[in-house]
């Protein structure tokens, strides 16, 4: 086999391909990662000796990384799916012709690498050996991405062994897009290319994706939106099954040991992993995870959805998470953990706006400049980004479910939708039928949070599926392929479809008290999949009975009502919106059920 890359791989195609990339990018040499904990402690090292990477003495083999302020969350505007036709794409996606993006990237790639290693990580989405994983392979010049694949994606030579000389694997090109002249290095600084040279590209007739100019999150860790979501949607499509952007937890009632399976999708920020780590504040039930971001969901056998979560780790929002709204993350960070533009304390350990205690003494804020906080004044800019993370291990997680792993997946008993609505939703109601339930996901709306760079942070906007930013081809047709999923499956066996809100707001105020007392929500969640709930029927769908309902002391029956209730005004308004707004943008691929499902509420609603 001729092959100048010294790869460890007999894959023609795969060395082919490497070959190719270093010839055009220039890199210095090329490194292929073996996934060892010896190769991660290296290249940690090597990151804190460029003065990249802040090791934190309060918590055992953690980093602490500062971004570029311009690199700082996904780049929707930057975001491009690349299809032949335009329509492909669709109304809701940014697309250029792939030829001509192509010739514009590889301008940018050309020589990209100089001064650089070129990493080659291959990798698996899903647990290695499940008959739903995918293999990608990620070529990169960032040894950040490296570690932070690591953490979230399975890596290293034993994928290899599993691709062998023939197996499919999904490239993905990664530059971050600054090349150092000789003698040069990046003096502490976090490289990346300006925001009108950033490009996240995908390809989708070739599986192929190109990622240039940001080596933040989403945009440079391949193997999750990029793959797992807007590639991965793609293929679902044309195989029959759901890739999508929604935690998934197991709740299991004590007092009989049953269980059941939940997905729920927000959107960004908007309570993943929140959800899926969750202690309930109600006795006598247990949650634990099984993921908190993809959901990879394909109908079994027994007609049935079977879920996996693709990913090996959690790349988490930072701020609000705390010892007493989120003490399963807070266990999960405590080692081995990579923080990125959070706060650093004194004694070297983090903090962020939420975290539960006031910051101690002066702090070095994410910006690196010194920071005290002086909570009189109101406009004090936040010491930690407001989408700060931290990527670690699954398997920290206390509350991980046993199933995590589970090559077949889990079944799937309830899908959840849901997004932060200061009015109108209620705190939760459920779908009639499955087609119902693709209406209300297609409806999603969400105040706009910072987990996007490019976006005006608090506006309302619809996110259908919270898979806006992911989804890989045209979301009319996707709308479509939902329904086509719920027709496959027999209707005893389709999971039941709820929408909740936890962003209900009174007088300025969150009106539900959020994170662990959602729990007493999936309590009525589990009870209305197992046919022994109490509910209210509505025009938008079933409401649990107030009286039975499990209230929280913090919530007045009053404000119970107000939440669990329907805003006729409200929902007119939100129906007029969708009607005249929302759906027209679909045209001709709007399905014709969800114009239906839209006007029978309408006229239920009067
Ligand atoms: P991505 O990783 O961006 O996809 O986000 P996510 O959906 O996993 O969101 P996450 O659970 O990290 O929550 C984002 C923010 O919402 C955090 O600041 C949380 O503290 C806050 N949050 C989560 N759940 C709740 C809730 O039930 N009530 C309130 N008020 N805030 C919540
Ligand atoms: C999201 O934005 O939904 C995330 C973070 O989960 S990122 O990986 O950057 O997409
Ligand atoms: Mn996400």
């Amino acid at each position: 086999m001729s092959c100048c890359c010294n790869s460890p791989s007999n894959h023609a195609k795969l060395n082919a391909w490497v070959d190719e990339i270093s010839v055009l990018t220039e890199p210095d040499s090329i490194y292929w990662c073996d996934g060892s904990k010896a190769e991660y402690d290296e290249m940690v090292q090597t990151l804190v000796q460029s003065g990249l990477a802040t090791p934190l003495a309060k918590r055992p083999n953690s980093f602490l990384f500062r971004s570029d302020p311009s690199d700082v969350a996904r780049v929707e505007s930057r975001t491009y799916i690349a299809s032949k036709s335009q329509d492909d794409a669709g109304p809701t996606n940014n697309w250029i012709d792939p030829v001509e993006l192509k010739a514009e990237m590889s301008k940018l790639y050309k020589g990209s690498m100089h001064g650089r290693t070129m990493y080659v990580i291959p990798f698996s989405m899903g647990p290695i050996g499940s008959p739903i994983a995918k293999i990608g392979v990620e070529i990169t010049d960032s040894p950040y991405v490296v570690i932070n694949m690591h953490i979230m994606a399975r890596v290293g030579t034993k994928v290899l062994d599993v691709l062998g000389g023939v197996g499919e694997f999904v490239p993905c090109l990664h530059s971050i897009g600054k090349p150092l002249l000789s003698c040069q290095d990046d003096n502490g600084k976090w490289p990346s290319a300006p925001v009108e040279k950033k490009y996240i590209a995908h390809f989708p007739e070739e599986k192929l994706i190109w990622s240039y100019g940001s080596g933040y999150g989403g945009n440079a860790l391949l193997g999750k939106k990029c793959l797992a979501l807007r590639i991965a949607s793609v293929i679902a499509r044309d195989e029959g099954w759901l890739a999508e952007h929604m935690l998934i937890l197991k709740i299991t009632r004590e007092s009989d040991g049953k269980s059941k399976f939940i997905a729920a999708a927000f959107p960004s920020a908007c309570g993943k992993t929140n959800l899926a780590m969750l202690v309930p504040t109600i006795p006598g039930w247990k949650v634990e995870t099984v993921g908190d971001d993809i959901a990879w969901m394909r109908p079994g056998k027994d007609g049935k959805l079977y879920a996996i979560n693709p990913e090996a780790g959690f790349f988490g929002v930072a701020p609000g998470t705390a010892e007493d709204t989120n003490p399963n993350a807070m266990a999960s960070i405590k080692e081995n953990t990579i923080f990125t533009n959070v706060a650093l304390t004194e004694d070297g350990d983090i903090w962020w706006e939420g975290i539960g205690y006031d910051a101690p003494g002066k702090l070095i804020d994410w910006n690196g400049k010194e920071w005290k906080q002086d909570k009189a004044n109101k406009d004090q800019k936040p010491a930690a980004h407001g989408n700060s993370r931290f990527t670690a291990p699954a398997k920290q997680c206390p509350a991980i479910a046993p199933e995590f792993e589970a090559l077949g997946g889990v079944p799937i008993d309830a899908i959840l939708f849901g997004g932060r609505r200061p009015s109108t939703i209620p705190l939760v109601h459920q779908a009639k039928d499955w087609n119902h339930g693709v209406f209300m996901g297609s409806i999603v709306g969400s105040e706009i949070t910072a987990a996007a760079l490019d976006l005006k942070v608090g506006e309302v906007r619809r996110d259908p599926f919270a898979m806006l930013p992911f989804c890989g081809y045209h979301m009319g047709d996707y709308f479509k392929h939902w329904i086509e999923v719920g027709k496959n499956l027999p209707v005893e066996s389709q999971p039941k479809i709820f929408f909740v809100n936890w962003f209900r707001k009174k007088d300025g105020k969150f009106a539900w008290p959020g994170y662990g007392d959602n729990s007493r929500v999936l309590k009525w969640v589990f009870e209305q999949c197992d046919g022994t709930g109490k509910a209210v029927e509505t025009p938008i769908g079933y409401i649990p009975e107030i009286a039975s309902f499990d209230r929280p002391e913090s919530v007045s029956v009053d404000t119970l009502k107000e939440i669990l209730s329907v805003d006729v005004e409200g929902w007119k308004k939100e129906l007029a919106d969708v009607k005249e707004k929302h759906y027209p943008k679909f045209g001709a691929k709007l399905p014709k059920e969800l114009v239906d499902k839209l006007a029978e509420i309408q006229k239920k609603l009067g």
